[in-house]
């Protein structure tokens, strides 16, 4: 039997080559190792603020791109997380166990309630207890994830802990599962990189876009002028390079900027035709699957059915765990 696994993306903007690295590549491989379930979260997106009226383009681009990414539907169950309610129900529970001081430490809640300074509110802070909720409802073991949610994998395991403690062996710990390349540096070289921050590059950017987007990325800031040597240690670009060239091409990336014999805009190109080439077959399946949006409704439909029914059994588990199931029977 193969084991579960479940991962999660939120539909908040265009999807970049830091998901795509850090998660969707990943997910992609693993798709005949394990049995795999991957949500479009749309109640942890809410979290920010949204515009309504973008919101369902918004979901149905990440659910498109993610397809064309890799994710096979006939390999995997994909759905759309609100189509599914027994999410928002375990989380209660979970509310229950988990402890306000655990939530207080996680980064992300710290680092969004920074950016959203107007909308610091209780789904924000919370956010951790419905990711363990997406993932136990499943009885998933594995979740492949960039480097920014292993905080919020450690708090799903401390629930699991607490939940099978209380109410008996129900759920099992949920591992997190690294990519090769757990966190992409926007272009600015000093954030993550984040669809809702202006630093990204997307999975469906025309070359001519990449190319303008790179031209302009920070690289090592020392490096002044062309004559200047560098050192691609500190460049995020020289880092791209690793994910998306040659070892040749990175030995002279490397070689290059150390000894000043090429510059910042040769060594750009480079990584941007590499990028274009390795995007080339995603974006175009993308471009066919954006003029067939009955398709990826369809399959977002089906998965969220094929959820619904282990959803509601974990439910009833959970349920006569915790001692909420009544019955006329006497005992
Ligand atoms: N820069 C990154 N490097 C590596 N992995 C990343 N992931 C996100 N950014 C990077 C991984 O992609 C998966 C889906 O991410 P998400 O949509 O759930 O949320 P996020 O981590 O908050 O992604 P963004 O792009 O930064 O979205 P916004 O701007 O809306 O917050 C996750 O596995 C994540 O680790």
């Amino acid at each position: 039997m193969k084991k579960r696994l479940f991962s999660g993306i939120q539909p908040t903007g265009e999807v970049h080559i830091g998901n795509y690295l850090g998660a969707i590549k990943n997910w992609a491989s693993l798709l005949d190792s394990y049995e795999c379930i991957f949500s479009i979260v749309d109640y942890h997106a809410i979290t920010v603020p949204q515009d309504p009226k973008a919101m369902p383009q918004q979901i149905l681009h990440v659910a498109t791109v993610n397809i064309a990414a890799g994710l096979d539907p006939k390999r995997s169950i994909i759905f759309l997380q609100s189509q599914v309610p027994e999410h928002t129900e375990l989380a209660w529970i979970f509310h229950t166990l988990t402890p306000l001081g655990h939530l207080e430490r996680m980064t992300q809640f710290k680092d969004k309630a920074r950016q959203h300074r107007e909308n610091i509110n209780a789904g924000l802070f919370s956010y951790p207890i419905l990711q363990a909720a997406d993932i136990l409802l499943y009885k998933a073991e594995v979740v492949p994830v960039g480097e920014d949610q292993v905080q919020h994998i450690e708090l799903a395991r401390e629930i699991t802990r607490k939940f099978n403690a209380r109410y008996g062996n129900l759920f099992p710990e949920p591992q997190e599962l690294l990519s090769t390349a757990p966190r992409i540096m926007g272009l600015d070289g000093k954030t993550k990189m984040s669809k809702s921050l202006n630093n990204y590059i997307s999975l469906t950017e025309s070359p001519e876009d990449i190319w303008k987007k790179l031209s302009v990325a920070v690289t090592d800031e020392n490096r002044k002028k062309r004559s200047d040597p560098g050192n691609p240690e500190n460049c995020n670009v020289y880092s791209l390079h690793k994910h998306f060239s040659s070892p040749e091409e990175i030995d002279w990336s490397a070689n290059g900027c150390r000894t000043a014999g090429i510059g910042c805009l040769e060594c750009k190109k480079c990584l941007s035709d590499n990028i274009v080439r390795e995007l080339k077959p995603i974006r175009e399946k993308a471009l066919a699957l954006f003029e067939d949006p009955a398709y990826v409704v369809e399959v977002l439909k089906s998965g969220a059915e094929r959820c619904q029914e282990m959803a509601r059994q974990t439910m009833r588990e959970v349920k006569e765990a915790i001692g909420l199931r009544v019955s006329a029977k006497r005992r």
